[in-house]
């Protein structure tokens, strides 16, 4: 099993590359909830759809979230009541929400629903969401207000300085069924280019988690999701100071440097992998931008190689 810690728009690219390299079948990716709302009183969960969405060819193009081919006849439809319209649900999409909470009402798990809506996408590797218990994502500012990760992101735009991240309720969250196994029995560990604080540390930050990827005999490899001291994405490069880690290719291996084996690096940061490698943490450098399927099975490729000669060097 390959297995896939995951956040939304990069892990479903890489996640569309790797399966290019080995079978949907044997692919795993535990994912982060900790976006996940409450809207309109319907249960939405923005990576785990992302990730459907990109998987089944159906995610809207320019936006990278949300359907393909979208209307906004229900929004629209809303706003004559006054409902809040900063976060905005496509008529597509909706479904996808009005099918979660319905299942989630009549006392289905988040993981049962998930395998539900990928089933219905016809995506045939699997998803599991971190946890099946509530975990939000808090934002302090430096102005001392508490943000929902959405009302941060979407309503302020990612615009209020960030004083701290909290992961609310992840304490006392334990992982959904199948999360620690897929883990401790994977052949190799991938962490996705996704973000360090909010996505990946959502689900480091599950009890039990980070003590299953210290555990495992699987090698665990991961790709930078910092270029050139840039995100490609998202808000990475204000979230990172918050937890006290440098941006850059080298601040997110060394703020991960307990966890991995291998550490895959863009081009634009070549002159960082020794600095990597100083963290006796592996390094290769190779194109991580994954504009097209191609690169992102190019960069899959190279993860599972590094994880390959990482094994072999431990006598795995
Ligand atoms: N992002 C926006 O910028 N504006 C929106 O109105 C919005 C709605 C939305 C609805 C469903 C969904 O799954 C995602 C949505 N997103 C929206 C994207 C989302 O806020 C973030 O990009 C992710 O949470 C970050 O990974």
């Amino acid at each position: 099993m390959y297995t896939v810690l995951a956040g939304g728009g990069g892990a479903a690219r890489f996640l569309r590359g790797l399966t290019r390299l080995v079978p949907p079948s044997e692919v795993l990716a535990v994912v982060n909830v900790g976006d996940d709302l409450t809207h309109l009183g319907l249960r939405v969960c923005p990576d785990l759809d992302s990730i459907t969405y990109w998987l089944a060819g159906v995610v809207h193009p320019e936006q990278q979230w949300g359907r393909a081919e979208e209307t906004h006849v229900v929004a629209s439809e809303l706003e004559r009541f006054g409902h809040e319209a900063w976060f905005t649900l496509g008529d597509r999409d909706l479904a996808t929400h009005l099918h979660r909470t319905l299942r989630l009402s009549q006392g289905a798990s988040l993981s049962e629903v998930t395998a539900e809506v990928t089933r219905a996408f016809g995506v045939d590797l699997r998803l599991l969401p971190a946890t099946d218990d509530p975990v939000e994502t808090r934002i302090t500012t430096v102005d001392d207000r508490d943000l929902h990760f959405q009302e941060y992101w979407v309503r302020e735009r990612g615009r209020p300085e960030v004083a701290s991240v909290r992961l609310a309720g992840a304490e006392h969250a334990v992982p959904a069924p199948g999360v620690v196994e897929a883990i401790e029995s994977a052949e190799v560990v991938l962490l996705a280019p996704s973000n360090p604080v909010v996505s990946i540390g959502m689900i480091l930050a599950v009890p039990g988690i980070r003590a299953a990827l210290e555990r495992t005999a699987a090698p665990v490899v991961g790709v930078s999701p910092i270029i050139g001291g840039e995100v490609v994405r998202g808000m990475a490069h204000r979230l990172l100071p918050a937890v006290g880690a440098e941006v850059s290719a080298v601040g997110v291996a060394r703020h991960y440097r307990q966890l991995l084996d291998g550490w895959v690096i863009d081009h634009a940061d070549a002159a960082l992998a020794d600095e990597v490698r100083d963290l006796r943490i592996a390094c290769a450098v190779t194109d991580t931008m994954m504009d097209d399927v191609e690169v992102a099975a190019a960069l899959a490729g190279t993860c599972l190689d590094l994880a390959a000669s990482a094994r072999t060097q431990a006598g795995r």
